[in-house]
């Protein structure tokens, strides 16, 4: 035994135990204890039945991911699966926490599954752009019925262990301690004389599927529209199939080869850098692990508008009272129906009861007071994106909330140390920046002010994680990392169709490319006015989107905008109208008109979002590039599958990008395309932002 496995006899059952924290991973080491704990366990005639189970917070979250750049070690997890599965005892997984990936496939193969009340179960692989390896795709479908596996293994979502009980997929449910509750279920099998259950050997639930193959296309098919452009799904879908018509060993090995070339792939390679860099993401200089948080019981929203509503959802959903500011009872009641109105969408989708939104809502209470805030433990303002209201909000938040209290705004562009400057305890104040829906999406930029307290920041960053958000911290600049990259992008876009490309040639590039949508169908769902208004009072214009706006087509809210939208429809269509003031644009600008390929189009939009992530990273703005990817993937649709826009200029290769962006500096006169210092030194290194990133580390 490694001591990473241990083994504990309680009379005639042994009891295995993984300890390797924190999320006992089936790294090489962990999997060689395993396999020596079953071997002896087998062997002791003293054995009668024996139990799997783990220490520490969790049962096991699935195989090692940081083992996947690195050649696999024997024995596999297939090797253990079909050692444990064919024991001749009885052998109990005593689940708790997060039975997930290889951890579900291992308790898949014993013979008997209990679980905890507060279990997840799951095999999340699909968020790794990989496929279960290890029996997944094969023994889920022969216990859950095909339907429930694909659901699982195409959507990556655990269930909990209510559900899990209902499909037979575990055996029961306990309270206590999973070891001696595993040992407990054990001698019941054993007094009982229970037989042997082998997954691998189950049929009833596949039988009918078996009998009609040609349904498993329905099944299939509702997984197909999610699957653009990834490898992974469409693999698990194959593998899935062969549950109906190929020997099982046959379809592991399957399994196994399509697993390791998913593994060996680019989409993978990029998915896994996310999955760690979300988590490198809340580890922030100066900010210790142990530092005291500030106790978040009460939240207050100043501002019920766009923001305001979606912010307070996200408080309201996960148990905590939230006080709703508005400056008159008409905008109040106008937010807080809006919040309702959301709510009632998701009871009619099925992910809410009705209970649920008369409890959220009771969580919610309106005033146009502002001196509700006194009890508040965290207030975030969110209201008109001016700065003499946010300093004249911030100069009474100061007066009016206790003096432990957070104070953030969700500023999207302003200088949040000049806002912290209002107040007499500017180490309170932050930015915590949502993205819109901010009940929906999941990055939370949380902005550092120069005198942000440690403590404030880390429970921000707390906060975050408890509402479901991926938390990046970044520094002040205008725009932060998010915005202020985007607007490269939105310059670009807009030259773009001066220079000859259509609103829709442009966002079918970028959708092609991965992104959920192209900028102009963006602009046209945000409102092309807050753009708008935000460049005025800068001074500066965007010649299509300003001559839309001054024809009042503000987008989807005005059902015009880059495109036409039918009532109630959020699919635009090209409108010739916009076309021809496009070209007239061009006419007025003395700007001859060409074709552009997609390639230019894709170099264009993302080659000079990247030369800014570098300057962003030369400015400290940013910590890492990894964080830059996180907030890209997180809060503006970047392709996950591409690891985000450092990632991925790491895999074009900077030296390219850098003469690229060269030739359009030289082209266009625009300095703005220069090539960042930070990006020519590391190009003329032959080095990547990673590596540059993991020195720095
Ligand atoms: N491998 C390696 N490290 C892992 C890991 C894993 N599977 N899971 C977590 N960590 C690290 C993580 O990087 C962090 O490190 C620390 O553990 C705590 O994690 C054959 C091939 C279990 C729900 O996809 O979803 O099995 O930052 O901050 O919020 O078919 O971790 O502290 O240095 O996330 O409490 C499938 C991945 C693998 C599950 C806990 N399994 N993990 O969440 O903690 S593929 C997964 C999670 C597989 C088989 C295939 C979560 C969690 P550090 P954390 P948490
Ligand atoms: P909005 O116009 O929809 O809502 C602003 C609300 O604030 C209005 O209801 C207004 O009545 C209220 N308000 C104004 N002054 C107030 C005061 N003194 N006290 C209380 N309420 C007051 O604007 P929005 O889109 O929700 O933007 C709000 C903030 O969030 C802005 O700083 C904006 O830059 C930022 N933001 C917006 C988005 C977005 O996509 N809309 C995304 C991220 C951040």
């Amino acid at each position: 035994m490694t001591g990473l496995v241990g083994i504990q006899q309680d009379g005639e059952i042994a009891v295995i135990v993984v300890d390797n924290p924190p999320v006992n991973a089936l790294k090489h080491a962990v999997r060689l204890g395993i396999r020596d704990a079953f071997a002896s366990a087998n062997d002791d005639k003293t054995v009668a039945a024996i139990v799997l189970t783990c220490a520490s917070r969790t049962f096991i979250a699935g195989a090692d991911i940081t083992e996947f750049d690195k050649p696999p070690q024997s024995p596999s997890l297939i090797d253990l699966n079909a050692q444990i599965e064919n024991i001749g005892k009885p052998v109990v997984a005593a689940l708790f926490g997060a039975a997930l990936g290889g951890g579900l496939e291992i308790a898949l193969a014993c013979h008997f599954r209990i679980a905890a009340p507060a279990t997840r179960l799951g095999l999340p692989e699909i968020k790794l752009g990989l496929i279960p390896g290890a029996g997944g795709t094969q023994r889920l479908p022969r216990l859950v019925g095909m339907e429930k596996a694909t659901a699982m293994i195409l959507s990556g979502d655990p269930i909990p262990a209510k559900e899990a009980l209902a499909l037979g997929l575990i055996d029961e449910i306990f309270e206590g301690d999973p070891a001696a509750a595993g040992v407990a279920f054990a001698r019941r099998v054993i007094a009982e004389k229970r037989p042997l259950r082998r997954v691998r050997d189950l049929d009833d639930k596949l039988k009918e599927l078996r009998a009609h193959p040609d349904k498993f296309a329905e099944i299939a098919a509702a997984h197909v529209k999610r699957a653009r452009g990834l490898d992974a799904p469409n693999a698990a879908l194959e593998a899935l199939r062969w549950t109906l018509d190929v020997p099982i060993d046959q379809a592991l090995e399957g399994e196994r080869k399509k697993f390791m070339e998913l593994r060996a792939g680019e989409q993978s390679k990029a998915q896994r850098h996310i999955f760690f860099a979300e988590r490198e993401a809340v580890k922030v200089p100066g900010v210790s692990k142990d530092v005291k948080l500030r106790d978040i019981k009460q939240v207050a929203v100043i501002g019920a508008g766009t923001m305001g509503g979606g912010i307070s959802m996200n408080f309201a959903n996960v148990g905590i009272p939230v006080t709703v500011v508005e400056t008159a009872e008409d905008a109040l009641q106008r937010g807080l129906s809006v919040i309702e109105k959301n709510y009632r969408i998701s009871v009619t989708r099925g992910a809410l009861r009705d209970e649920d939104v008369t409890k959220r809502m009771g969580l919610l209470k309106g005033t146009t007071d502002i001196a509700a805030v006194k009890d508040a433990d965290l207030v975030i303002e969110a209201v008109f994106e001016e700065m003499p209201i946010k300093r004249e909000v911030f100069g009474k938040l100061d007066k009016l909330t206790r003096a432990d209290a957070v104070l953030a705004t969700n500023t999207s562009y302003l200088d949040v140390n000049e806002i912290a400057a209002s107040t007499a305890r500017p180490e309170s104040v932050l930015g915590m920046h949502f993205f819109s829906p901010a009940n929906v999406m999941r990055l939370l930029e949380i902005v550092r002010g120069e005198k942000t307290a440690p403590d404030v920041l880390a429970t921000a960053i707390t906060v975050a994680r408890r509402i479901g958000k991926v938390p990046v911290v970044v520094g002040v600049c205008h725009g932060f990392v998010g915005n202020r990259m985007l607007r490269a992008r939105s310059i670009e876009a807009e030259k773009l169709l001066l220079e000859g490309a259509l609103p829709h040639e442009v966002d079918g590039a970028l959708t092609e490319f991965g992104f959920p949508m192209g900028p102009f169908a963006m602009g046209d769902l945000a409102g092309l006015d807050v753009g708008w208004r935000m460049r005025k009072a800068q001074g500066i214009r965007a010649e299509i989107a300003d001559t839309l706006c001054e024809q009042s087509r503000y987008g989807q809210k005005t059902s015009k905008g880059f495109y036409l939208y039918e009532p109630g429809s959020r699919a635009g269509r090209p409108d010739p109208e916009v076309e021809q003031l496009i070209v007239a644009a061009s006419k007025r600008l003395g700007i001859t008109r060409r074709p552009i390929e997609k390639k230019e189009i894709i170099e264009r939009l993302i080659f000079p979002m990247i030369n800014e992530g570098a300057r962003i990273l030369e400015e400290g703005i940013a910590l890492r590039s990894g964080d830059i990817d996180v907030i890209w993937v997180y809060g503006y649709g970047f392709p996950r599958w591409r690891g985000g826009p450092m990632f991925y200029a790491d895999k074009i290769g900077l030296a390219y990008i850098r003469d690229r962006l060269a030739e359009l500096a030289k082209k266009t006169g625009d300095n703005r395309h220069e090539p960042a210092a930070l990006l020519t030194r590391l190009a003329a290194e032959n080095s990547t932002f990673d590596a540059a990133q993991k020195k720095a580390a």
